[in-house]
């Protein structure tokens, strides 16, 4: 078996690397690269994220009368949300995106600062807007959590989102997520999703999102530092695709603090800011060539063997 997985990793790396030169196409500068947070909100006014927050070009500067379109009670642009400026409060139907539980903001900071990693050496780092869809209330019922999530989904879609990060997810599958993904596959954009904290095999035990299969579903496990999986990821050969670091992250929380969380939701943002990194710099025509695209970042590691498909781990430089 050992051998087995040895040539495995020389043939791929090889793969990895053919395509990554027959697609060299590079940008000479970032391409605007729009990444919705499908979460908790955002606070937008975090000193490290209020750069990188998207801004709806339809609802912002002046209406007929003088006004401005972001507060002006009419949906400018005709999508059926009214201020839509920056994202939208699935939860309470409003523009107000505000974060009161930090979840959101501190995924948001991981995919900035990845996306700055992977832009480096290079200007308009601001090239990265965050989409904020506020979807998950713990005062919610799980049925109204899982419909705002679809109608976040769909408003990524139909808002041009080019990368969507949902760091949630539950064992409940349901027709109309399937769609909203099966939607975003068709537009071309890859959904990064977290395989869950359950220290469950999704093979067995399904989570979604992360376990539709779908072509650009990405599902991220947990791993530490070195890329060991942590005790409390859920993993699977067949259902989830790498590990991202998801011990002791330290990143961005409401009012311009900073905080340490653990989580698949984490090893998602990782990806999440990976993936907007590779689409500000690069172009690729399937989702087989971005798989590869990324996996060319990612080491591989043995312990991972039987916990995702492709035992490789994406690690970070930084330590925490
Ligand atoms: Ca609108
Ligand atoms: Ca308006």
């Amino acid at each position: 078996m050992k051998i087995n997985f040895i040539i495995g990793i020389a043939l791929f790396t090889v793969s990895a690397q053919g395509a990554i030169l027959k697609n060299k196409f590079q940008f000479r500068s970032p391409r605007p690269t729009i990444v919705a947070i499908i979460d908790t909100g955002v606070d937008i006014y975090h000193k490290d994220l209020k750069d990188a927050i998207w801004i709806n070009e339809g609802e912002s500067g002046l209406d007929h009368f003088g006004n401005h379109k972001e507060n002006n009670k009419i949906d400018d642009d005709g999508n059926g949300f009214v201020d839509d400026v920056h994202g939208w409060n699935f939860v309470d139907n409003s523009h107000d995106v505000s974060d009161e539980n930090g979840h959101g903001t501190h995924i948001s900071g991981i995919v900035q600062r990845e996306f700055k990693k992977q832009i480096m050496g290079k200007s308009h780092a601001s090239s990265l807007k965050i989409m904020v869809l506020k979807y998950y209330s713990a005062n919610s019922k799980n049925e109204k959590n899982l419909a705002d999530s679809n109608r976040a989904i769909q408003y990524a879609n139909k808002m041009n989102a080019h990368v969507i990060n949902y760091s949630g997810g539950g064992y409940q599958s349901s027709g109309p997520e399937l769609r909203a993904i099966q939607d975003s596959l068709k537009r071309g954009i890859p959904f990064i999703a977290a395989a869950g904290n359950s220290q469950t095999n999704n093979d067995f035990k399904s989570y979604y999102p992360s376990s539709y299969c779908l072509k650009n579903m990405i599902s991220v496990a947990a791993s530490d530092q070195r890329g060991r999986l942590m005790t409390f990821s859920n993993f699977g050969l067949q259902t989830v695709d790498i590990a991202a670091p998801g011990k002791r992250i330290l990143s961005t929380l409401p009012q311009n603090t900073y905080g340490v969380m653990s989580g698949t939701s984490q090893a998602t943002a990782f990806v999440t800011g990976l993936v907007a990194g590779l689409h500000a710099t690069q172009s690729w025509s399937r989702f087989a060539q971005l798989r590869e695209l990324i996996l060319s970042r990612g080491k591989f590691h043995a312990t991972l063997s039987g916990k995702t498909k492709t035992q490789m781990a994406i690690l970070t430089s930084e330590r925490f």
